[in-house]
């Protein structure tokens, strides 16, 4: 598959937290790195986001007394998660994984920081209305091809890439590029959601090769 100046590598929350050890560890999370560095080097454009929550945040099980990591609850916004404690502004867990090295992203983008809303989009904050700036950025610069890779697979990258087809951009998810959670069958919720929605499943193999 050939790579082109409307394509863009859009790296997502490979955080400390989101890896081994971190406060919401996704399995394996930090073996996307080798595989993001790889791919990495046939795009002209990379944006990187980043999960970047206040400590009070809605999604924080530690804010809902009684409430446990992983519950569901109801808000205005519709049904949301609560997570442990994570990502937040200015700690280390909210860092990039160390290894991870992308200098040559074009932008860093931070999602999450409103306490009222949860976002794993990093197009739309959770009530799936509230935009968080990229789709204007993406449009303005003429880029119209979003290749997604990081964590996790069934909530950030998953939401990420449904909400890229909402805005008629093409949507490819590099498999080997990304870790899932897997909580209550949301993988294969989400890869049904990619099916109806017609976006694209590829490996990180079907752009290594080629040469640009
Ligand atoms: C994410 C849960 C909570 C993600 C972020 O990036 O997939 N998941 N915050
Ligand atoms: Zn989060």
């Amino acid at each position: 598959m050939r790579i082109t100046a409307h394509d863009v590598l859009i790296v997502t929350d490979v955080q400390n937290d989101f890896c081994p050890g971190g406060a919401l560890a996704v399995p394996d999370g930090d073996a996307v790195i080798e595989v993001v560095h790889r791919v990495a080097a046939r795009f002209e454009h990379i944006v990187l986001v980043q999960d970047w929550h206040p400590a009070d945040h809605i999604s924080f099980a530690s804010n809902h007394p009684g409430k446990r990591p992983f519950e569901q609850i109801d808000l205005p916004y519709g049904s949301q998660t609560l997570w442990p404690d994570h990502c937040i502004q200015g700690s280390f867990g909210a860092d990039f994984h160390p290894a991870l090295q992308l200098p040559q992203a074009e932008l860093i983008l931070r999602k999450g920081f409103d306490p009222l809303i949860d976002s794993y989009s990093v197009f739309f904050e959770n009530d799936r209305i509230t935009p968080t700036g990229l789709a204007g950025y993406l449009r303005e610069r003429n880029l119209t091809r979003v290749f997604l890779a990081g964590l996790a697979y069934d909530y950030c990258v998953g939401y990420s890439a449904l909400d890229a087809r909402r805005l008629v951009l093409e949507a490819f998810v590099i498999r080997d590029a990304c870790r899932a959670i897997d909580l209550s069958g949301s993988v294969a919720r989400i890869e049904r959601e990619f099916a109806e929605a017609g976006v694209a499943l590829i490996e990180s193999g079907e752009l290594a090769t080629v040469i640009r």
